[in-house]
Parts: C-alpha cells; sequence; structure tokens
C-alpha cells in the first residue's frame, strides 16, 4: 500500500482531517494503540502534525503510521490538576494575540500571560490591536503607549479594523507562508480578521470539516486553515487561556525580555525581584526603565494558582 504525507488540519481525539499534498482533506485515524514517547496526552494527534498515512482502495478513512517530530506544540492542562494535558497544536512558526481597547477590551494581565507563554515556548509572538475605528481620544493616547511599550519590548504591533478594512494586507504579509496561531478573547474580532483576509475561507473549511457554522464556531477543537496565498492560519475557538505550560516559577522573570536582560544583576542570583535588596530589577522599575503595568502581571503571574501545585514541572 502506498503511503501518504499530509498535515492535520483538524483532530478531534479519534479521528482528524488530514490535508494531503494533493490539495484534499480526509478523514484519518491513528493506528492501533499509538503513543508518542514522553508525552502524556488526551490527544495524540494536533493541527500542524505531519503525518504519514495509508488508505486502502475504495476506502474513505485512512490509517495514520507515522507523526513527524514536532519542533514545538503548545498544551493545556486537561484540568488543574491534572497530569494530562491537550495539545492545542504543533510546529507553530509564530503566535498573534488579538487585542482591542474597545469591548471586549483586553486586559495588559491577558497580554502578558500570552507573551510569556509563548516566550516559553520559543514561538515569535505579536500583538494585533484590532477595533481601531473605535478608538479616539484618550483611548487613542493609551493605544499609542502601549504600542510603544510592546513594540520596545521586540513584538511586533498591527493596528486593524476589521470592519472597516484597514491594517489587513500588514497581517497578510505577517500571515505569508508561515503556520500562524492567533488567539484572543471572544469578540475581538478574529473571524472578522480572517473574513477579511480571506472571504469565504471559514466558509470553505467549514464544508470541509462537516459542521454547520451559524456565523460561530461552535466546536472547541483548534481549526488549521489553508490560506490561498501560502500559509495556515490557527484559530483557537472556545480555548480561553493559551497558557498553562510547564515552566517553573523561577523561570517567569525569563520570559519578560526586559527582565531577562537585567536579572543577572540581581545581589542575589535566586531574587524573584519582589523583596530583596539590591534587585535589579526593582531599581529599574523605580527609575521607569520597566513598566509598571508590566511588573504588576509579571507579580501576578507568579501569584497564579497554577504555580502553587508543587506537582507539575516535567510532566506534560
Ligand atoms: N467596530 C468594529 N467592530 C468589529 C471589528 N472587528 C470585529 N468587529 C465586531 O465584533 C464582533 C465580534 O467579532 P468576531 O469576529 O465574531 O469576534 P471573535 O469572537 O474574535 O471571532 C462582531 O459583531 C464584529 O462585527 C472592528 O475592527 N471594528
Ligand atoms: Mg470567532
Ligand atoms: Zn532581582
Amino acid at each position: 500500500m502506498k503511503e501518504y504525507s499530509g498535515i492535520v488540519v483538524r483532530s478531534t481525539g479519534s479521528s482528524c482531517n488530514v490535508l494531503n499534498s494533493e490539495g484534499n482533506v480526509l478523514e484519518c485515524r491513528l493506528k492501533g494503540n499509538f503513543r508518542i514517547k514522553g508525552i502524556r496526552s488526551t490527544n495524540p494527534l494536533a493541527v500542524g502534525d505531519m503525518v504519514k498515512y495509508i488508505i486502502g482502495q475504495g476506502e474513505k478513512v485512512g490509517l495514520i503510521n507515522a507523526i513527524e517530530p514536532r519542533h514545538n506544540y503548545i498544551i493545556r492542562k486537561a484540568t488543574r490538576l491534572s497530569k494530562q494535558s491537550h495539545i492545542i497544536a504543533a510546529n507553530i512558526d509564530q503566535a498573534i494575540v488579538m487585542v482591542t481597547l474597545a469591548s471586549p477590551r483586553t486586559s495588559t494581565g491577558f497580554i502578558d500571560r500570552f507573551l510569556v507563554t509563548a516566550e516559553a515556548y520559543h514561538i515569535p509572538a505579536m500583538l494585533i490591536f484590532n477595533k481601531s475605528d473605535l478608538i479616539n481620544g484618550g483611548e487613542l493616547i493609551k493605544l499609542n503607549k502601549l504600542i510603544e511599550l510592546y513594540e520596545g519590548l521586540g513584538y511586533t504591533c498591527f493596528r486593524t479594523s476589521a470592519l472597516k478594512g484597514s491594517g489587513i494586507d500588514e497581517v497578510k504579509a505577517l500571515l505569508k507562508d508561515k503556520v500562524s496561531l492567533i488567539s484572543g478573547h471572544s469578540g475581538v474580532g478574529k473571524t472578522a480578521l480572517i473574513n477579511a483576509i480571506e472571504p469565504g475561507l471559514l466558509r470553505k473549511v467549514g464544508e470541509i470539516s462537516g459542521y454547520h457554522q451559524k456565523g460561530k464556531h461552535t466546536t472547541t477543537f483548534a481549526e488549521m486553515m489553508p490560506l490561498s496565498f501560502g500559509g495556515f492560519i490557527i484559530d483557537t475557538p472556545g480555548i480561553k487561556e493559551f497558557g498553562l505550560t510547564d515552566f517553573d516559577k523561577q523561570e517567569i522573570a525569563e520570559r519578560f525580555p526586559e527582565m531577562r536582560q537585567l536579572m543577572h544583576q540581581c545581589q542575589f542570583n535566586n531574587c524573584t525581584h519582589v523583596h530583596e535588596p539590591g534587585c535589579a530589577v526593582k531599581a529599574a522599575l523605580a527609575k521607569g526603565h520597566i513598566s509598571q503595568s508590566r511588573y504588576a502581571n509579571y507579580i501576578s503571574i507568579q501569584n497564579d494558582e497554577y504555580f502553587d501545585e508543587a506537582d507539575y514541572s516535567g510532566t506534560q
């Protein structure tokens, strides 16, 4: 039997959809009790996985017999206390967080948790500030300051209005030939953006997946969509938190680029940058070289319930 290769574009656990090199999508199942070494996951396959499969003459469903090694993947714990995790997506080139200062307003806490997680996975991250058509006056000043802050930290920022079509070409250039994960609160405009980038894409994907979307995704599974101009976009509907990774508390400061630069100058090498004397991070904060909101979110992330569990490090 001939072997084919393809990329997983939808995975529901028991079966998945694979896009093959001819551009066709077909349903595949995993062979037997296939296990990937070292990963305790509720779903052995995730969108973005490159697979090999065989399919019998006249058969409708393919059989996956190999998964290419992942160059990265992002996970979510099945539950907070669970040792098992759910793989959201694999082989991601960049992670985009879509935010807005209009409604539903995105907090910097949400933004910074997203960025910290992307840093932990070494996935380049960028921000899209959507609904720019609704921002003016004092809010525009706040938006400019936020963009200045994040650009200054090395995160590319885009301003878009998915509704009016502004900033869309810049986003298309960003997405071209890359696998991009897009995340953000429900209602910020992810669907509107995808529609602006490629009209009809969501409908097409919906038809292939065999479910009908009445303007809204009802699924909680990540969906990977091929872009006609090259590249893939992964929408993560229903996935509230991008984070919950397997890194521990001591690593958090390293995931803040502005702290990473300074932390080696602290008097104590196990400095938590909270109350210790001779802390280079606190000194930079006092001088205004580190933003108040970034520092506050660093403290807040340190206090996240997630990190109270002693049991997490090393488990996936
Ligand atoms: N004014 C304005 N409204 C927008 C914009 N983008 C999306 N919306 C509206 O915001 C609502 C939620 O958008 P949707 O794309 O469904 O958000 P999603 O949940 O992130 O996919 C819809 O009513 C959109 O029409 C924008 O740039 N400007
Ligand atoms: Mg949506
Ligand atoms: Zn310190």
